[in-house]
């Protein structure tokens, strides 16, 4: 396994869109593929990274090695946490099997999720088994973080509002484990209930996160016993209460997903896609002059031009520079 140090280094290289680091990315892709990444989500304060720290704790003695991805600015693995919880999470930060990096909010090149994807790629590149990557469930990035992930664990807990965050938000559709933390505080079993009520009407209509199109035939994607069963679990993550049951289902889930070439090509259409858009884009918006978009603006601005007209016209210039002379 690469040094913890190298590694630090090759992120902040992807975070600030070095060549050089994206080049490394690259050239050590072969060596993906193996982590199993658990992507931990849920409303601000519901346990999340305690959870983790518990999860880790078993998952090393348990003999694997583990990373924790946290794209949470207020997380108590990042820079802005209470000094109390990090020294509580000291064990983990110097346990060399264990990996902890806080993922900079703003100002990644291509987002914050692109940049994810290309962490938790140079950490799996690293050769760490499991990787946690904690995001506040909230808003389409976090959804498309938790997209990255094997496995999705969306975290509730009980006394955060009358309804269940995790509808409001439209999270519950991407879970493959329900949790219910802080079960030692009033109202857990109302939040349990709730959940699984909510699952039940949801179950007919999607299959996890990862769509009924993940088995091999359409066959197999109609029969019952190819279902994930969504598992509602309680845990109590500062008194490791429920922590080993959570792990257990985590390996259950990964163990239900199998080899998951199918699903890996299937999630890899998407990043394809995703990537060539931003690369069409970046092409595109290298050969629009300064000068062409203000006048065409311009034209926008005195009515005489339509925007959608504009940027169909700046396209065409770029496909065709030709004809550019031509044009208003
Ligand atoms: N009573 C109780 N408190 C808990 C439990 N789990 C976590 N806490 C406490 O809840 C607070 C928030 O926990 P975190 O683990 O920081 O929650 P989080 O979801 O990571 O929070 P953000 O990253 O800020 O969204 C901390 O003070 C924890 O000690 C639990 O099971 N029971
Ligand atoms: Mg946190």
């Amino acid at each position: 396994m690469a040094a913890k140090r190298d590694l630090a280094r090759l992120i902040t290289g992807i975070e600030n869109g070095e060549p050089a680091a994206l080049r490394t990315l690259r050239a050590q892709y072969a060596l993906t593929g193996h982590a199993h990444v658990v992507g931990v989500t849920g409303a601000p304060g519901s346990g999340k990274s305690t959870l983790i720290a518990a999860l880790t704790r078993l998952a090393r003695r348990r003999g694997r090695t583990v990373a924790i991805i946290s794209v949470d600015p207020s997380s108590p693995f990042s820079g802005g946490a209470l000094l109390g919880d990090r020294i509580r999470m000291r064990d983990l930060f110097e346990d060399p099997g264990v990996f902890i990096r806080s993922m900079a909010n703003r100002g990644a090149p291509g987002g914050i999720a692109r940049a994810t994807a290309d962490v938790v790629s140079a950490i799996d590149a690293a050769g760490y088994e499991l990787i946690f990557v904690e995001t506040i469930g909230a808003g389409q990035s976090e959804v498309e973080i938790a997209r990255l992930a094997d496995t999705v664990v969306v975290v509730e807990a009980p006394g955060m509002g009358d309804d269940v965050q995790a509808i409001k938000a439209g999270i519950l559709e991407i879970a493959d484990i329900l949790v219910v933390n802080k079960a030692d505080r009033e109202g857990a079993e109302r939040t349990l209930s709730a959940l699984q009520a909510a699952l039940e009407i949801s179950a007919p209509l999607a299959a996890g996160h990862h769509g009924p199109a993940a088995p091999t035939s359409v066959a197999t994607a109609t029969t019952t016993a190819e279902r994930w069963q969504v598992p509602v679990l309680k845990t109590v993550a500062t008194e490791d209460v429920g922590v080993a049951d959570l792990l257990d289902a985590v390996e259950r889930h990964r163990h239900f997903l199998g080899d998951g070439r199918a699903r890996a090509a299937q999630r890899m259409e998407q990043e394809v896609l995703r990537r060539l858009r931003d690369l069409v884009w970046q092409q595109v918006a290298q050969h629009i002059s300064d000068a062409r978009l203000r006048a065409l603006a311009e034209a926008c601005a005195s009515r005489q031009l339509h925007p959608d007209e504009a940027a169909a016209t700046l396209l065409r210039e770029v496909f065709s520079p030709a004809s550019a002379d031509s044009q208003p």
